[in-house]
Parts: structure tokens; sequence; C-alpha cells
């Protein structure tokens, strides 16, 4: 089989990718190695940036985000004795959207329904060959168990942090930069309307808490426990306790409503970015490139950003034969992923407990600052509402 490019993935990146792609009239083939239901069910992000929702407007996928998705103007700071509003909108004239990533997969799924395009689920043994040639190909086993070739102009990894597509760049012209933090978060889904109008993002010397949600009868909430947790110590009574009490139950007479737990997680965390981003025909795009820890709200905006570019990239490059962007690409997407990274990393270190009386003081002297100072919420907010697609040199 062949295709112009092979896109290993069908999480947001790659399915967007191969939309934007599609509508250009460009062929490409999309890889995924579990089922179409797992991967469009599966809990994940929550917040869009301005610029992802102009992304999905623009590629005609915004109907139904508009409809259902509720827009925020900014969120709420909290740690014992204060809250404090952050209007994103005042500040920096865009605010963020709360759509869940299941409901976006959803829609761009039936996207690509619509459009008849090439999707294989559930294949295994994906393997990348020849991505130093101009003339590359994915081998894969199909859902049948038969093996398969797709030769390709272009393969795009858009696999996540554990797909084969970054492995097969050689370790010696790719540089890595890892944090793993020492903390991980507790995550809750719970049948119950929020008990807040926007985000509630919590410091407690207890450990950090938020106040997420993804529907009016649905909620989202986190709390900062140990790695290596054991989900079984975390009875629904006890997150609910806890979650009370780190978000501020009684404050101003603000009380968090319990409700009934329907999914229940543990996530690490940590920040992690691979360079370059291309190695030959192949590009790496998303979390297959780069993770950062949740509390930016960053990762599943960042992989929308990567694809907005590098679908630009791919159409100059397949239908003008101009490779200049596609040679930008991994300097273009790195710079806005490093300062995604930045700020993932700031609002975790700012928000997350450590055990230490001194870093707690530091924390709580910051987050009185990014409260009350018109420059330390601004520069939050700019970074939180979004920056720009592709930032300048
Ligand atoms: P995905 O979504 O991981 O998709 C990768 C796809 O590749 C498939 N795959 C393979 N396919 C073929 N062959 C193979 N050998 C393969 N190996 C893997 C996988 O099955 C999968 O379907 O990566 P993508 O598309 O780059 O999207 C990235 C986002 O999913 C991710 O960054 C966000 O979910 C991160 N994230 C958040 N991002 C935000 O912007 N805002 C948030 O509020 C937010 N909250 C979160 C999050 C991530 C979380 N978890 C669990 C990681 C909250 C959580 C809890
Ligand atoms: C979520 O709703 O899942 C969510 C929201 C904000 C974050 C992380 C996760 O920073």
């Amino acid at each position: 089989m062949r295709t112009e490019v092979a896109v290993v993935g069908a999480g947001p990146a790659g399915l967007l990718l191969a939309h934007l792609l599609a509508a250009d009239g460009v062929d490409c083939v999309v890889l995924e190695s579990r089922s179409r239901e797992y991967v469009e069910g599966r809990i994940r992000a929550g917040i869009l940036e301005a610029s992802t929702v102009d992304v999905f407007d623009r590629a005609g996928l915004g109907e139904r985000l508009h409809r259902e998705g509720f827009a925020h103007r900014g969120i709420h700071l909290h740690w014992p004795h204060e809250r404090h509003h952050l209007d994103f909108v005042d500040l920096v004239g865009r605010g963020v959207w709360v759509y869940g990533q299941t409901e976006l997969t959803k829609d761009l799924g039936a996207a690509h329904d619509r459009a008849g395009s090439a999707r294989w689920y559930d294949v295994s043994d994906t393997a990348l060959h020849d991505i130093e040639t101009d003339r590359p190909y994915v081998t894969f086993v199909d859902d049948e168990g038969a093996a398969q070739r797709m030769d390709a102009d272009v393969v795009v990894g858009c696999d996540g942090s554990f797909g084969p597509s970054r492995q097969a760049v050689p370790r010696d012209v790719q540089d890595v930069w890892q944090r793993d933090y020492p903390y991980a978060w507790l995550g809750v889904l719970a049948d119950v309307a929020p008990s807040t109008d926007e985000l509630i993002y919590a410091w407690h010397p207890d450990g950090f808490a938020l106040h997420s949600m993804r529907s009016a009868h649905v909620s989202r909430l986190y709390l900062q426990v140990e790695p290596g947790t054991d989900i079984e110590d975390w009875s629904d009574e006890r997150i609910w306790d806890a979650l009370a009490t780190r978000l501020g139950d009684g404050h101003d007479g603000w009380q968090l409503m319990p409700g009934p737990i329907t999914d229940k997680s543990v996530l690490p965390m940590r920040s992690f970015v691979a360079a370059p981003m291309r190695h030959g025909r192949l590009f790496l795009a998303g979390d297959a490139a780069h993770i950062v820890p949740p509390t930016g709200a960053k990762g599943l905006n960042l992989a929308v950003a990567d694809v907005a570019v590098l679908a630009e990239a791919l159409r100059q490059l397949l239908r003008k034969h101009d490779a200049s962007l596609a040679d930008a690409y991994s300097q273009t997407a790195l710079r806005r992923v490093w300062r995604c990274t930045h700020f993932s990393w700031w609002m975790t270190t700012m928000l997350h407990a450590t055990g230490d009386p001194f870093d707690a003081q530091l924390q709580l002297a910051q987050l009185q600052w990014v409260a009350t100072s018109t420059a330390g919420m601004t520069g939050l907010a700019e970074n939180y509402a979004g920056l720009p697609l592709a930032l300048e040199a």
C-alpha cells in the first residue's frame, strides 16, 4: 500500500493532522494500536487555549465545542484563607475553553467518518523503516493478524510518549531532557455538578488540589499524592475529605459538593523534551516528542500547536516542493514547547507541597504576588490562555 503521509497514532495530534492534510488534498493513512472505543473513551485533558479553539474552528470542527463547551474567563487561585480570581479576558484579552479530550477525539473521529478517510485501529508491531531516505515505510500487523506494509513520502509520529516513532531516531542525533517530579496526581471523575464556576487551583500544606469539570453534571478533581500511591488506599470518603480541606471548604461560605465517583486513577508527573522533532522523512508531534506535567493544562494544546505548524509545512513540502517550512518545523515547534515546558514546571513547583517549610513560605510569597500584582497576574494569564501558535524567534 502507498500513501503520501503515514501517521502513527490516532490521538488528537494524529487525527487532527490527517484531517488538516486531507482538507488540502494530501493523502494520509492513520495507524493506531488501540481500539477506537478505547481512544475515544480515554479520560485526559479538559482545557483548550484560545488558539487551539481557533485551529478547530478553522478546520470546521468547532461546532459542538462551542455548543457544549464552557468558555471560561480565567481561574481561581486558592490557599488557606485566601481566594483570588484571575480574569484572563481582562488581563490579556482571551480566555480558555473547558471541553474534554474525549469529546474532541469523538468530533475528529466523526469528521474522518464523513470524509471516509483511511484509519487502521487495533494494529500491532508497528515499525518504522528507511526514515532517512525519500522512501520511508511503516510495517504493522492488522486487526486480523495480517502483516502489512505502508509506503509513504513522509511518516509522522503522533504515537505518544511510549510509541515506536521517537525510538526510530538514532540516539546519537537526539537530545533528551527530562525531569521526574516527586509527586503524582490522583484524578477522579464524579457525577456531581461542579461546585465552582471556573477552575480552582489550590495550594495547601497537605498538597495541591484542583477542581475542574467536564459538563454541568460532571466534575473532574485532582489531589497531589505520593508517586507510587496505591489507589486502594484512597476510599471515596478519604478523597472527598482531602479535596474539601485543600480546596477551602467553608472559606467565605464556599462548599464542595461531593458525589458518586465514577473513575479514579494515579498519574505520574514528568517533563520531557526530545529534539530535534524531525529526522529525515520522520516528523514527531505532540506527546511523542514532549511531555509536560498537567498543572499548566498544556499537553493537548502543545500537540495541536505542533500539528497546526506541521500541516502547513507538509502541504508546502508535498504540494509545492518547498522544504523551507519543513526544515524549520523542529525549531519553530520547540520554541513553543520550551516556553510551555517552563510554564508547566513553574505552575507545578509553585503549587505542590514539598514538605519543606522554607519552600512553603516561598510558594506563599509567590502566590501572593501572582494573585495580586498586575504583572504577576498578567504573566500567568498570558501563558495559561496561550501564546501564539508559532512564537517569533
Ligand atoms: P496521545 O493522546 O497519547 O495519542 C497517541 C496515540 O498513539 C497510539 N500509539 C500507537 N499507535 C500505533 N502504533 C503504536 N505502536 C502506538 N503506540 C501508541 C496511542 O494508543 C494513542 O492513541 O498523544 P497526542 O495525540 O500527542 O495528544 C497528547 C495529549 O493526549 C496529552 O498531551 C494530554 O492529554 C495531556 N493532558 C492535558 N493537556 C492539556 O492540554 N490540558 C489538560 O487539561 C490536560 N490534562 C493531560 C491532562 C494528560 C493526562 N494524562 C493521563 C496523561 C490530564 C491527564 C490526566
Ligand atoms: C482537567 O480538567 O483534566 C484538567 C484541567 C486543568 C489542568 C489539568 C487537568 O491543569
